[in-house]
C-alpha cells in the first residue's frame, strides 16, 4: 500500500495500447506501462535505454525477424512519475494504421506484454494514487469536449478541485467520527465535551455545504451533456426546417405534408461555447395513425425531459394552438408574412431572418443554466446521488438517540464520499487518525 492506501501494481503485467486516435494521422503514439515496458524498449532492437523524460529517435526494428518497422521518438517516464505511475514507454511513430499495428504486433511478442483493455491506463493511474475517480472521468470529459464550456469544466475538475472539497469533507468528518468513536470504545476515559461539541458543529457544518452544493440546478451536468431543447408545435409548423436552419445541415426531413416527422431527432450544437442538444419532434396533434400517435407520445416525453421548451408557431396559420407548456415560443415562416400584427419573435427558416436572435437567445438560456462561479460542481449524477446520500446520513448521525447510531450514520456518509474519489480505505485512515487525536496525540 503506498500513502493513499492503493495497492502498488508490482503484481500487473505490463501493458500496451495506441494512445493516440485510430485511422491515418502524421504522427501516433504508442504507450507501454508496466514492470517489463524498459525491457520491451531495449529489445527492439536490442540497445541501451535512453535517458529518462527525453525524446530520442531509435529505429525500431522487429523482434522476430529484424525487419525495420519505423523511426520513432521514444520516451521514458520511470515510476512513479508517469501517467499510470508505473515505468510508461511511449512510441511516437508515423500514424499510418499499417506502422501502428506492425509495433503491436511486435510488443505483443514478447512475453509479460499483453494488449491494454479500454481504460486499462487511466485504471492503473487511479489505483496508483497518480489521479483520483473525479480526475479519471475528468479525462474522459476533457477528450470528449466539444465546447469551451466543456473544456473549461472538465479542465478545472482534473485539476482536483472536485476531489478536493470531498476530501476536505472527508477528512473532516474521519475527525468528527473518532471523537464519537472514542465515546464508545473508551467509556471510562474523559473525552472532552468541547470537542464532542465542535464534531457535532462541523458535521452540521458539511451537511449545509452539501446541501447548497447539491442546489446548483445541475449545472454541471448539463454542461456534460448538453443543453437539451425540445423543438415542439403543430404538425407543418416549420419545425423541422428551423432545425435544419440551425444546424447549417439538412437532418430532418422536410416537407408540407402535415406529420412528417415521426422520431425524435436530435441534432448536437455548439452556441457560443455550450453545447447544445436539440430535439426534432413530431408535431403535436390528434395522432391520424399508430406510427404518428407513438412519434406523438414521444414528442411528449421528450417536451418533459428537456431543460428548454421551444414552441414554433405557424406564422401563416390564423389560429395558433396555445397551452403546449413551452418556455420560448417563436413565429415561423416570415419570409411568407410580410404583414405582421403579431409581435414576438418571427423567424424564418427560408430566408435566415430571425436566427441570429433566436441563437442569441438559446445561448443565453443555456449559458444560465450551465454557468458555474468558483466553486467546484457536481458534473455526474453519480456524485450527485452520493452527496444526496452522505446529507441525509449526516444528518440522522445529528439527530441520532445513540452515539453508536451516530457512528454508524457517519461511516456510512464517509464511504459514500469516499465512493466518488474512489478512497474508500475507510479503516485504515480511521486507524491513524485515532490514534493521532485520542491516544498518542
Ligand atoms: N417559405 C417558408 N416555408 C417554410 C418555412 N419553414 C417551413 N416551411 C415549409 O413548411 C412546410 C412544413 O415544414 P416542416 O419543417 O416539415 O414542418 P414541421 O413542423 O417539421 O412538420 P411536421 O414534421 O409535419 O410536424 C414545408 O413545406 C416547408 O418547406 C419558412 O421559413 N419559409
Ligand atoms: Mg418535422
Amino acid at each position: 500500500m503506498n500513502a493513499r492506501g492503493h495497492r502498488a501494481s508490482a503484481e500487473h503485467d505490463t501493458i500496451f495500447a495506441l494512445a493516440s486516435g485510430r485511422g491515418r494521422a502524421g504522427v501516433a503514439v504508442v504507450r507501454v506501462s508496466g514492470p517489463d515496458a524498459d525491457d520491451a524498449l531495449a529489445a527492439l532492437p536490442p540497445q541501451p535505454l535512453p535517458d529518462e523524460r527525453v525524446a530520442v529517435l531509435r529505429t525500431i526494428f522487429g523482434v522476430t525477424n529484424g525487419d525495420k518497422i519505423d523511426e520513432a521518438l521514444v520516451l521514458r517516464f520511470p515510476a512513479p512519475r508517469s501517467y499510470t505511475g508505473e515505468d510508461v514507454v511511449e512510441y511516437q511513430v508515423h500514424g499510418g494504421p499499417a506502422v501502428v499495428s506492425a509495433l503491436l504486433q511486435q510488443l505483443g511478442r514478447i512475453s509479460g506484454l499483453r494488449m491494454a483493455e479500454p481504460g486499462e491506463f487511466t485504471r492503473r493511474a487511479v489505483e496508483n494514487g497518480q489521479l483520483d475517480l473525479t480526475q479519471a472521468e475528468a479525462i474522459a470529459d476533457l477528450v470528449d469536449a466539444e465546447t469551451e464550456a466543456q473544456r473549461r469544466q472538465a479542465i478545472r475538475q482534473l485539476g482536483g478541485s472536485l476531489g478536493e472539497l470531498y476530501e476536505k469533507w472527508r477528512g473532516e468528518l474521519i475527525r468528527s467520527a473518532a471523537w464519537i468513536e472514542a465515546t464508545i470504545d473508551f467509556p471510562d476515559e474523559e473525552i472532552p465535551q468541547d470537542a464532542l461539541d465542535a464534531s457535532r458543529r462541523a458535521i452540521a457544518d458539511i451537511a449545509n455545504e452539501m446541501q447548497s452544493h447539491l442546489k446548483d440546478g445541475r449545472r454541471g451536468e448539463i454542461l456534460r451533456d448538453g443543453f437539451h431543447v425540445a423543438v415542439i408545435g403543430s404538425p407543418n409548423a416549420g419545425k423541422s426546417s428551423l432545425v435544419n436552419a440551425l444546424a447549417q445541415r439538412d437532418v430532418a426531413i422536410v416537407s408540407d405534408i402535415p406529420g412528417t416527422t415521426r422520431d425524435v431527432l436530435e441534432v448536437r450544437l455548439n452556441l457560443k461555447g455550450y453545447p447544445v442538444i436539440l430535439s426534432d419532434t413530431a408535431g403535436l396533434r390528434e395522432g391520424r395513425d399508430p406510427i404518428e400517435q407513438e412519434g406523438i407520445r414521444r414528442a411528449h416525453a421528450r417536451a418533459k425531459e428537456a431543460d428548454l421548451r421551444l414552441v414554433v408557431l405557424d406564422g401563416t396559420a390564423g389560429d395558433r394552438p396555445r397551452g403546449l407548456g413551452g418556455d420560448i415560443e417563436i413565429l415561423s415562416k416570415a419570409d411568407l408574412t410580410p404583414d405582421r400584427r403579431e409581435p414576438g419573435l418571427w423567424v424564418s427558416a427560408k430566408t435566415g431572418e430571425g436566427l441570429t436572435e433566436l441563437v442569441d437567445l438559446l445561448a443565453q438560456h443555456a449559458e444560465a443554466s450551465m454557468q458555474a462561479g468558483e466553486a467546484p460542481v457536481l458534473s455526474r449524477a453519480r456524485h450527485r446521488l452520493a452527496v444526496e446520500q452522505a446529507e441525509r446520513l449526516l444528518r440522522d448521525a445529528l439527530v441520532a438517540s445513540a452515539p453508536e447510531l451516530a457512528a454508524e450514520h457517519l461511516r456510512l456518509a464517509l464511504t459514500q464520499i469516499g465512493r466518488i474519489t474512489g478512497r474508500v480505505d475507510l479503516d485504515e485512515l480511521l486507524d491513524v487518525v485515532f490514534r493521532d487525536f485520542c491516544l498518542g496525540k
